[in-house]
């Protein structure tokens, strides 16, 4: 059956990329799949390993998936630690990737900087988290931002390299199924998961800097639009967004070298849940002066009420944490049948 899986990092204020580019989506999938929604504080240690307020932000982002319309009863709503499970599944992968496929992924270069000797191992093995995360529910589908699709390359990679390296373990063990890689056919423990990322709001960029994308780890707090912000402060910090004096394009092939025009595009696009083709034949010809305020007004009536929710619902800590401790024992039960099938696939003894 499909079953998606992601996850947010309780690293700081969410904003308008996270909603868009993932929160948004993994409401909208609910209907059509069984969804495992996981606030992921153990990958929060790889950039920064002490936080002053781990459990607040695990809690705020949580009360920002349900403020969102994630329905924590028909899903699973969880925060990462609580499962052990996904820790001793990293380790095994740490075990099936390889080192030249971590060195290669930009975001740690990006993340770790010039100092690279200095970063965290754990900030290396990052994507070997991601993947334990993701297959530890043998997951079929993921729904992420764009920056987070070579992470997504390498869990196929993982788990190609799982099912192939144990191939005859699995088969011995028929715990093997069949699945479509390509044009092939083959059989294996692991799925080869999809992302589902695309659409206008896949990359949402920094509102001071087109070439950058919005972050939370961003030092400019007007470069994004926090999804608590209230109507005052989103309106400004779209007034002061870096643009360039043209009017906006009537076609998208307009938007060419024009990263900052084109970002405020796709981020109406996203909030307004159409194309940018259909923004441009509304506001093509339009100067920024008439199309900001109108952004501003779409992003206050978006946000907002969510906002709102999520305020409401992080005064109740007690249903919070409830929503948390219940998702994660839904959550464990899943990942120890998984992870008993790996370890027998491994050869590493267990009761039976
Ligand atoms: N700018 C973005 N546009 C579209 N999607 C985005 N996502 C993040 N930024 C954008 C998506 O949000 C989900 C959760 O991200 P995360 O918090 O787990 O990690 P991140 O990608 O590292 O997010 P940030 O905001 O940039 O945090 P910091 O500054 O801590 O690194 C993911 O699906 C991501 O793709």
């Amino acid at each position: 059956k499909p079953l998606v899986f992601s996850g947010v990092q309780p690293t700081g204020n969410l904003h308008l990329g996270n909603y868009l580019g993932a929160i948004r989506r993994f409401v909208a999938l609910q209907d059509n799949y069984d969804c495992i929604y996981c606030v992921v504080d153990l990958h929060s240690l790889t950039a920064q390993l002490v936080h002053d307020d781990l459990e607040d932000q695990t809690r705020s982002i949580t009360a920002a998936f349900l403020a969102s319309g994630i329905d924590p009863q028909k899903h699973i709503v969880f925060n990462q630690s609580r499962v052990m499970q996904h820790a001793e599944l990293a380790w095994i992968f740490n075990c099936v990737a390889r080192i030249g496929w971590m060195n290669r992924m930009t975001q740690f270069k990006d993340k770790a900087g010039k100092d690279r000797e200095n970063a965290s191992l754990g900030l290396l093995a990052y994507p070997s988290l991601m993947a334990a995360d993701i297959l530890l529910y043998r997951a079929t589908h993921v729904p992420v931002g764009e920056d987070q699709k070579q992470h997504l390359e390498l869990t196929r990679d993982i788990a190609q390299k799982f099912n192939n390296d144990f191939s005859e373990r699995i088969a011995a063990r028929n715990l093997g199924v069949e699945m479509q890689v390509g044009d092939e056919t083959v059989n294996g423990y692991f799925p080869i998961t999809e992302p589902i990322i695309g659409g206008a709001a896949a990359r949402i960029m920094s509102l001071r800097d087109g070439s950058k994308k919005m972050s939370k780890s961003d030092p400019s707090d007007l470069s994004r639009i926090n999804l608590t912000d209230d109507a005052d402060t989103i309106s400004k910090k779209i007034k002061k967004a870096k643009t360039d004096p043209d009017a906006l394009p009537s076609e998208v092939d307009g938007l060419a070298g024009r990263p900052e025009a084109e970002n405020l595009v796709g981020i109406y696009a996203g909030l307004a849940d159409i194309s940018k083709e259909q923004v441009l034949k509304e506001f093509g010809g339009t100067q920024f002066s008439i199309f900001k305020p109108a952004l501003a007004e779409l992003a206050v009536v978006t946000m907002a009420p969510i906002a709102e929710e999520m305020r409401r619902i992080s005064a109740d800590r007690t249903y919070v944490d409830g929503v948390l401790s219940d998702g994660g024992d839904r959550a464990r039960a899943l990942a120890e049948a998984t992870m008993h099938d790996v370890r027998s696939i491994i050869g590493l003894l267990q009761d039976q």
